[in-house]
């Protein structure tokens, strides 16, 4: 198995893009490479790379993929719409096709707006609750990733309820210094917090299932309270589904945990691996929106002609009888394998088809505990497993991705690498 066109694919690509990667983790730097593999196709549940090895693929795109890699109705009506023309700048039936679908298992949304990215989705929605409560500060949680937004990419102050801090440079203090960063899973410190700046709140915003500090479910009614606080307080409550939705069930961590989110935040498989985000809600704070009310928002491929079939086909596959159970037959049994086969100082956490098997003792409850995970020991895992032809997410503190596109063999296939490697080491 050589990576030799990978390597020189990186090579040249570095000349041209800052690290040869459109985003950081794709680097594979988490994992120690000193270059990722660059794919040239993929299909159903395999990836190829640029030197022809195949891989059981876990990534699914960072979650996009829930129907399969070039599943063939996506592809069909693509084809079809391509020939139309991709984009007019113009309204189309297709948004509405999409917003129909969305709104099908999301009844909270009676308004929605498509965007191009789940950042773009998150920035409008922090900037709507700022505009529909006329308070500016908001409330996060450590390890909770919603996108490159400014205000978003902060770090807790020296306590619970201080001011955030930059966790990047190039963000002002300005900005993060009206973001709130609190512990997840942490009711005391949220009733502090809200405590502290509840009146000041414009809004809190979680993901529905966290999977950007690996799979970390939520505590039995962390999610309840949480809402109910922010309705104690005036600041809206917004669930980032970006990742669990459609995907934990077809109406999201909304749907699982039976929330009643003023503005839900939504992207990756509504777009079904084009670029479309959303965000939407209540009608009453949707109407803020130009050109009804006056805060601002717009984009040049929003409701793209293309994202917009694409989603649409996937949601469609998705709203098929049986789909849903299928999912979680195969996620169990992919959990239960990597369970049998991990050593005891590891444990796995899943919520659906999102998993992460994380490399310390359970549970994981926030992100202090994912930190507290022996990544070097995950590095060595990852590469075992690329060199046995299964492609993790290659950093600890990611989700893993199963699809209506993974049979038995593909899930026997990684719990076998798995398997392997614990066996090789055990400790
Ligand atoms: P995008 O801007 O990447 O479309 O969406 C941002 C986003 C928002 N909310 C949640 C819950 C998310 O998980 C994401 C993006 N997820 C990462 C994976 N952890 C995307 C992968 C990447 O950044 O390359």
């Amino acid at each position: 198995m050589t990576e030799d066109r990978s390597r020189a694919l990186f090579a040249e690509a570095q000349q041209h893009i800052p690290g040869g990667v459109n985003s950081p983790v794709r680097a594979m730097r988490s994992v120690g490479r000193a270059f990722p593999l660059f794919i040239a196709s993929a299909a159903g549940a395999t990836l190829t790379d640029a030197d022809g090895n195949d891989y059981v693929d876990l990534v699914g795109s960072w979650g996009p993929m829930i129907v399969g890699h070039a599943h063939l109705a996506v592809v069909e009506a693509v084809r079809e719409a391509m020939v139309r023309g991709s984009s007019y700048g113009a309204p189309t039936a297709g948004e509405t096709d999409l917003a129909v679908r969305v709104k099908r298992v999301y009844p909270g949304i009676e308004l929605i707006r498509f965007v191009s990215s789940g950042t773009e989705a998150s920035m409008s929605a922090l900037r709507l609750a700022r505009s529909a409560t006329g308070r500016e500060k908001v409330l996060k949680f450590a390890g909770c990733y919603h996108g490159h937004v400014d205000a978003l990419l902060a770090e807790a102050g020296s306590g619970i309820a201080t001011l955030g801090i930059p966790s990047t440079p190039g963000v002002p203090a300005s900005v993060t210094a009206g973001t709130i960063v609190v512990p997840f899973n942490d009711d005391d410190a949220v009733d502090r917090a809200f405590a502290a700046h509840g009146r000041d709140l414009a809004c809190a915003i979680v993901e529905g299932v966290p999977g950007n500090m690996g799979v970390v479910p939520p505590a039995r009614g962390f999610m309840e309270r949480l809402q109910a606080r922010c309705r104690e307080s005036g600041a809206l409550f917004v669930v980032d589904d970006v990742m669990s939705g459609f995907r934990v069930a077809p109406g999201g961590a909304v749907e699982l945990y039976g929330l009643e989110p003023d503005l839900v935040v939504l992207g990756k498989i509504i777009g079904g691996g084009l670029p479309a985000a959303a965000f939407g809600g209540r009608r009453q704070v949707m109407e803020l929106l130009a050109p009804l009310g006056s805060t601002y928002q717009a984009g040049t491929l929003s409701g793209n002609p293309l994202a917009m079939t694409a989603g649409c086909v996937t949601l469609d596959l998705l709203a098929e009888p049986g789909v849903y159970d299928r999912l979680e037959r195969t996620s169990a049994r992919l959990a239960a394998g990597l369970g049998a086969a991990a050593a005891d100082g590891c444990c796995v956490q899943r919520v659906g088809s999102m998993m992460t098997l994380f490399f310390r003792p359970g549970p994981v409850r926030s992100f202090a505990e994912a930190a507290g995970s022996e990544t070097g020991r995950f590095a060595a895992f990852h590469a075992h497993c690329l060199a046995q032809g299964i492609y993790l997410p290659p950093s600890q503190y990611e989700a893993w991705f199963v699809s209506l596109a993974h049979d038995d063999a593909a899930i026997d296939a990684v719990v076998a690498a798995a398997g392997g490697f614990f066996a090789r080491s055990p400790q």
